[in-house]
This record gives structure tokens, C-alpha cells and sequence, in this order.
């Protein structure tokens, strides 16, 4: 055995010893509170990676590579940072508690230079193949600083693998010509429930296979492998391959004397193999057993060593869940725990004094020879790992002077205006878009800047003179990356490149756009990148029942809500185009803010944070206002609303709308007004933002900041307690509703709460009850006064 095993050996002792201790403390010893539960084991998840773990960051590993772990070995990931002196005592000792170090490795929350936060599982596996693909894309532009490539790699979980986003991103991924990736599968044939199918190594290798990965099995350990060479090995290795995944789990579980009976029952022979048996003891025998490849860091770094080409690999790494502690094997150790009795008893055996258990360099035999040794090892060698890239001035607001269009056109002629400047701000900007690009507006800024592809791909379509409005042209400078429909990939390709200045230290200003009722298809990969602080715009488009003949199937209610709901991200719903024009212009520079400040004081908005940004438009073309540039006006514009029409002192009725029910809302106050003296008209652009700060204020107030006040209070302030508040969206009325608890106001949400019939744009707004007449009778109904005349006047 190599100086280098020996010491990796040693290391993954204290990496088995520190995350299963961690848990044991968690668990076990920390005060609890009363009613207060386990706080989750783990400990048979973390024993089955700790070898994968060992060899691959501390043989393998260079310092442009990047990991995702996954979650549930959170513990063991804690523990190595704790042997490399990058995570402290008192946040593994408060390991899930209030400010320790969390469940499941996060970038944002804990301190230890994580890659890619992981939980929900399936989504940090597929986020290295997409950051793979940003880091080409990187490669291939003149502007971005040279670079090693970083080998992105995922710890997967063998469940783990039956998330279907693993598979989309395989197929999307094979089209992008994916490198530099590894996926490490810890195939202990258990998940949460139990044992996994048998045969599923078959088609995880099919799969793969299929998709144009290397697949590399790693079955067997070295002391596997040598017993296979002596005599009677090859009856040994033929009941292992034979051996069902449950039974090898159960004979796991009960150790060696039982191996050795069942092993002595099936294939003894009284000759080589019995001899190859009694040669060992029980515990030999057991140590032979569990001797699988994924438990050997011999074999684990000479696999991962062994790859000298950039193909996309997966390594099928066979494990033991529990590996060397009394869980092992046993089908329901997932959330198992070793009792305080067990892990007196691991104590001895891993050989831990007493009172000496969170030493990092207990049991070690020469402890300064270890540390000389990782002080030495290349990944940890530059910390941290984590960039900066400079912040890219967004320039000036792009004004449109369309008197008639819709947002999402805007947005299209807008983003065709950047690409024209060839500012840097349009240098940095990418996007992408599930196939539905031409479809949301994109096509002018492809045509000008290109799809992305690592080999430039003719435009066959250009090439033989046939007409058509889109040029397809793929080449490595290209600025679009054209994604096929799934879109979970689309918020997965998204958070890559949303992370990309922190990643690689090149700012990307990455904005997808996917037809607004199918964020809810790829919601976890968002709350996933938002969770991870990555920076991006998406644009649902089109929205709402303004969609009309596409029916209920692409119509979006709800997607308001997600935009108010979801930490991250501010959402914007704009009616106009100059308010468009602003949104953009101040997102593009929310997007790479990084500040740690205190809210500001004036809207009680976190935004020297920033974070990422939601617009929801749509198709319907409106009249534009006459040009507003006042700063008040754009101030009112990214704060979430402004007084379209500012109530006097005895303001009877408020109208207050998001987006593109602007037209009716105007309409209904022209008419009210007619027989209501005081109406005012309230442009709502970001409900988003505006209940942000309301509930920021209040939660200011309470904790003694007396004068807080936000902007949607200071709205609010100036209507007399009697002015009945009517919203107006097209999406869900919650989205608006609430402004009447803001002053205390007397409220009629309207909105569209049911699935989309198809219709006219009219039809509908009139069956939804979010037109001018359905404003007009809720006005009439409710405030005080003689009746509205209720027919519109022409
Ligand atoms: C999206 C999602 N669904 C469910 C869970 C709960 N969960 C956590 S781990 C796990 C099973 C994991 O099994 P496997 O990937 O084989 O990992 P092992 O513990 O065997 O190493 C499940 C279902 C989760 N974390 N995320
Ligand atoms: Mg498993």
C-alpha cells in the first residue's frame, strides 16, 4: 500500500468518525427543546459516500473543479471542510440548528466554500451539466479571462436518479456536446423507502450510454479483486455478481460469522473456496464483503485518475449504505440512527478517546506528518474558490416610441436595441429560451448575435436562399442558447449562468423567456437557483387570459403569486412600454449587486442585495400614454406602483391594476367619474415589490423603528378610510387584494381565478369579470352615492 492510500485511509477513518459524530451530537446530546424532534440521521447516507469523498477531493480533485454532494451526505461534506480548518467546531456542534451548519450543503447559508447548494435531489446533479456548458460558452468568447477547465462534477445518490429532470438534462445536454463532467453515482442500491430494484445498473449504463456518456462500473474493491485471484475466487465473484441487492444488503447488516455461513451454505465446496473462506476471520471476511469499489479509495482514485479525455462520464461507484458502522445494509437505515449504546461502541472501535471526539486528528497516527500532507493536497490549495467580476454598466434606459404595442413585443425591440449598441452590456447578455424563442419575441436579438454552439453549424435554411425571417447561425460566439422544451432545463441553464461571476469570474447577464404558465412546470429548478443567489431575468410571456383562444392549457392565474412568493426574485408586471423600458434598465443592474446593507430606508426593500428578476408581459398590443420621464414617475415604476390618476381629499373610489388590464381600468375610472366626484387610478408595475416593503415596514415598526413607512403605506396614507379599493389583474385577485389591508380599505378583488375558456380578448375579460363594465358595477354596487351609469358612453 502507497504512503498516499495509507494516509487516505486515515482520512476517510476521520471523515466516517466526525459527520457520523456530528449527527450522533445533533441527536443525541445537544439540549433540546421540549416537543422538539430528531433532527434527522444521515449517518448510513454519509458512511456509503465517505470513500468517493476521500479519494475524489483529496487525490483528484484540482481547484477549478467544482462539486455538487448530495444532499444527505451534508454532514460528511461539513466534516472534511472541519478537517481543513474552512468550517468551525461550534457550527458543526450546532449542525441544523439556528445558525449552524445546514442539512444539506447550501452556498448561501454555509460558510465552507460550497459549490451548488443541493436538497431537492435530482436538480444538483444536472446543474454541473449546465455549468459545464456555461463554462464552454465562457471559453469561446473573446472577453472572458483564460481559464483551466473545471472538471463539474455530481455525487448522485442511486434514487437520486429517478428525478426525470436528471434525464431531460441528459438529452439536452448530448445536443450541447456536454464535457468536462462527471456524475459519480454512490449506487448503494437503497434509497429513503429500501432496495432498489435489481438490474437497475443495466439501464443506468443504457442510459448513459445511450446519451454518448463513458460509463465506468466500479464493482469491485482491491481486496476484492485480489481474492478473486486466488484459488476458489472466481466461485466467489460469480455469488457476488449472482448475489440479489437485498440479500447482499441483509447479510451485510448482520456481519461476518453470517457471511460465512451463507457463503459456506451456497458455494462451499470443501476445497479452494472453503479454504479461500477460513483463511479469513469473520471480520476479514466482513472487511472482504464490504470491500466493494465504491468503498475503495484505491480503486476510487485510480478509476478517476485513469481519465485522461474530456467526455462526459458516470461512474457507477457500488457502496454499502452504513459502510463500517452498525447500520450498514439494513434497509431502513436512511433517517436511521446509531443509538447512544451503538456509538459507544463505534467510539471504541474507530478508536476515539473519550472527550477527544471533535480532535480532527484523533486516531491519527502522526499527526503533523497528516497535516504536512493536506496541507499539500491541490483542491484546498486556493481558497477561496468563490469570485468576483466587475458589475457591467447597463447604460441607458432603451426607449421606445411605438404609439401602439404590446410588453413582450417590447421587450423583443428592446433587447434588438442592445444587441444594435454592441455595448458592453450587450456583450454580456445571454439568453435562452425552451423552444420557444422566435414565439416570445427573442428572434431579433438571435438574428443579431447568434445561437451558441461550440463548433459553428451551418444555417442550412440561409445557405440554400430560401426566405425566412430567423437566422439560425451556431457558432462559439453566438449569444443565445437554444434549448429544447423542457423547462426545468431552462431554470437549471439559468442558474448556471446566473451564477457564472461567482463560478467563473465572468459576469453573464443571462435572461430566459418561456410562456408564462410553464414556470410552473420548472418551479423547483427556480426556487433552486434563487436559492443559490444565482442572478437572471425570466420573462413569462404571454401571460394571463390575455392569451384568449389558447384556452385554459396556456393560460397563467397563479404565476403573480409565485412571482410575490418566491425569495429571490422581484416580479414585475408592467402595462406600457416605458415602464418596460425602466424595469429592464434597473434590473440589468439589481442583477449584479451584491450589498450587504440594512434596507433602505425609503421603501423598506432589500436592494442593495439585488437578486434576479421576473417580468410577466403579454401579446395584447395597448395604446401607449404620452412619454413619462419624470424621476418621480420612474421611481414609482421600480418601487411598484405609482398614481396614474392621484386621488383628491375625498377620494371615493381607488382602481387599482397590474399590467395589461391598464386599458380598463382607465376606461371604468372615465366612466365613474362621471357620477363619483374623487377617483383615483393606481398603476400597479410590481405587487411584488410593493408587499415586500409593506411587510419589511411592519416588521421594522414592530422591532421599534417607529417611522418606517413603505412606499404602499405612503400611497395608501393619502385615501380617506371610506374610498372603496377595486383591483384589477389578469391573474389571480390575491395578487392584489391584500392593498386593502395596507389603510384598512374596503376591498373588491378582481381577477381571474378558474382555467381559461377560450375567446376573444374581449369575451373573456368580460367572463372573468375583469373588464371596464365589471369595475364599473363593483364601483356602483359598493361606494356610496346614487347609482354609475353602468353602460360605457361613447
Ligand atoms: C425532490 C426531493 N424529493 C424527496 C426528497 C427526500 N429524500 C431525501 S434523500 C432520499 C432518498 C435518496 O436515496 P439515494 O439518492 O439513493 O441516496 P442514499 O441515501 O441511498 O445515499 C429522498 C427520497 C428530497 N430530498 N428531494
Ligand atoms: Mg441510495
Amino acid at each position: 500500500m502507497s504512503d498516499d492510500i495509507v494516509l487516505l485511509k486515515e482520512i476517510e477513518r476521520r471523515l466516517l468518525w466526525l459527520s457520523c459524530w456530528t449527527i450522533h451530537n445533533a441527536n443525541h446530546l445537544r439540549p433540546k427543546e421540549e416537543g422538539e424532534v430528531k433532527v434527522g440521521g444521515h449517518q448510513a447516507s454519509c458512511a456509503s459516500m465517505v470513500s468517493i469523498m476521500t479519494a475524489l477531493y483529496f487525490s483528484t480533485l484540482r481547484p477549478e473543479d467544482r462539486v455538487a454532494v448530495k444532499p444527505h451526505a451534508s454532514p460528511l461534506f461539513h466534516a472534511m471542510q472541519y478537517l481543513m480548518g474552512n468550517q468551525t467546531r461550534e457550527k458543526l456542534e450546532n449542525f441544523r440548528g439556528y445558525g449552524g451548519a445546514q442539512s444539506y450543503p447550501s452556498r448561501t447559508k454555509d460558510i465552507d466554500d460550497v459549490d451548488f447548494s443541493t436538497g431537492s435531489v435530482g436538480l444538483g446533479v444536472a446543474i454541473t451539466a449546465f455549468a459545464s456548458i456555461v463554462q464552454d460558452y465562457l471559453a469561446a468568447k473573446p472577453w472572458a479571462h483564460d481559464r483551466p477547465d473545471g472538471r463539474m462534477i455530481a455525487l448522485v445518490g442511486d434514487a437520486e436518479l429517478d428525478e426525470g429532470n436528471v434525464y431531460e438534462c441528459l438529452q439536452e445536454c448530448w445536443k450541447h456536446d456536454l464535457r468536462n463532467t462527471w456524475w459519480i453515482i454512490d449506487y448503494n442500491r437503497q434509497s429513503l423507502d429500501g432496495v432498489v430494484r435489481e438490474g437497475l445498473w443495466r439501464r443506468i449504463e443504457a442510459i448513459f450510454g445511450a446519451f454518448g456518456w463513458d460509463v465506468v462500473r466500479l464493482k469491485h474493491g482491491i481486496l476484492q479483486r485480489a481474492a478473486f485471484e486466488e484459488p476458489g475466487g472466481a466461485a466467489l465473484r460469480d455469488w457476488i455478481d449472482r448475489c440479489p441487492n437485498q440479500l447482499y444488503s441483509a447479510l451485510t447488516y448482520q456481519g461476518g460469522a453470517v457471511w460465512r455461513k451463507r457463503l459456506m451454505d451456497e458455494i462451499g465446496d470443501q476445497g479452494a473456496v472453503t479454504a479461500l473462506l477460513e483463511r479469513r476471520t469473520d471480520a476479514g471476511l466482513a472487511e472482504l464483503m464490504n470491500n466493494l469499489g465504491g468503498q475503495c479509495v484505491e480503486t476510487l482514485s485510480d478509476a478517476f485518475a485513469a481519465i485522461d479525455h474530456d467526455r462526459p462520464t458516470a461512474f457507477l461507484a457500488y457502496t454499502i449504505k452504513g459502510w463500517n458502522t452498525p447500520l450498514a445494509g439494513h434497509k431502513d437505515n436512511h433517517a436511521g440512527l446509531m443509538n447512544v449504546a451503538q456509538m459507544a461502541d463505534f467510539q471504541i472501535a474507530m478508536g476515539v478517546a473519550e472527550g477527544a471526539e471533535w480532535e480532527p486528528m484523533e486516531t491519527v497516527k502522526d499527526p503533523s506528518d497528516l497535516r504536512a500532507w493536506l496541507d499539500t493536497v491541490p483542491f484546498f490549495a486556493t481558497a477561496p474558490r468563490r469570485y468576483q467580476a466587475p458589475k457591467i454598466a447597463p447604460g441607458e434606459p432603451v426607449l421606445l416610441d411605438d404609439s401602439v404595442l404590446s410588453t413582450q413585443a417590447g421587450f423583443g425591440k428592446i433587447l434588438d436595441q442592445i444587441a444594435k449598441s454592441g455595448s458592453p452590456l450587450a456583450e454580456r447578455i445571454v439568453t435562452t429560451s425552451p423552444d420557444v424563442t422566435v414565439s416570445t419575441n427573442l428572434g431579433p436579438w438571435v438574428n443579431r448575435t447568434g445561437l451558441f454552439a461550440r463548433d459553428v453549424q451551418a444555417d442550412t435554411f440561409r445557405d440554400e436562399k430560401i426566405p425566412s425571417t430567423q437566422k439560425w447561425r451556431f457558432s462559439p460566439e453566438g449569444q443565445h442558447i437554444e434549448l429544447g422544451i423542457a423547462e426545468m432545463n431552462l431554470f437549471l441553464m439559468l442558474a448556471a449562468a446566473g451564477l457564472s461571476h461567482s463560478l467563473f469570474g465572468e459576469r453573464l447577464l443571462p435572461i430566459g423567456t418561456v410562456y408564462d404558465p410553464f414556470i410552473a412546470r420548472g418551479l423547483d429548478a427556480l426556487n433552486y437557483a434563487c436559492y443559490m443567489d444565482a442572478r437572471f431575468m425570466i420573462v413569462g410571456t404571454p401571460a394571463g387570459v390575455t392569451l384568449a383562444p389558447e384556452g385554459g392549457a396556456h393560460q397563467s392565474i397563479g404565476t403573480p403569486l409565485i412571482g410575490i412568493s418566491q425569495d429571490g426574485i422581484a416580479a414585475f408586471e408592467p402595462a406600457y412600454l416605458d415602464e418596460l423600458s425602466i424595469i429592464m434598465d434597473w434590473s440589468f443592474d439589481y442583477m449584479q449587486r451584491s450589498g450587504e446593507n440594512d434596507p433602505d430606508e425609503r421603501t423598506w426593500l432589500r436592494d442593495e442585495t439585488g437578486g434576479s428578476v421576473y417580468l410577466r408581459l403579454t401579446t395584447k398590443a395597448l395604446e401607449q400614454p404620452a412619454y413619462r420621464v419624470s424621476d418621480a414617475f420612474r421611481q414609482g415604476v421600480i418601487d411598484g406602483a405609482y398614481w396614474l390618476r392621484r386621488p383628491g381629499p375625498n377620494c371615493e373610489v381607488v382602481i387599482a391594476y397590474q399590467g395589461v388590464v391598464a386599458p380598463e381600468a382607465i376606461a371604468a375610472a372615465g366612466r365613474i367619474g362621471n357620477d363619483r366626484r374623487d377617483i383615483g387610478v393606481l398603476a400597479v408595475t410590481s405587487a411584488d415589490r410593493l408587499n415586500a416593503g409593506w411587510h419589511a415596514a411592519v416588521r421594522m415598526r414592530r422591532r421599534g423603528h417607529r417611522t418606517a413607512t413603505s412606499h404602499v403605506e405612503q400611497l395608501m396614507a393619502e385615501l380617506p378610510s371610506h374610498c372603496l379599493l377595486i383591483t384589477v389583474i389578469d391573474g389571480h385577485p390575491a395578487t392584489l387584494s391584500w392593498l386593502g389591508g395596507v389603510g384598512g380599505h374596503r376591498t373588491v378583488p378582481l381577477g381571474v381565478e378558474h382555467f381559461g375558456q377560450t375567446g376573444s380578448v374581449a369575451d373573456l375579460y368580460r367572463h372573468f369579470g375583469i373588464d371596464a363594465d365589471a369595475i364599473v358595477a363593483a364601483a356602483s354596487n359598493l361606494s356610496a352615492g346614487r347609482p354609475i351609469t353602468l353602460t360605457a358612453i361613447n
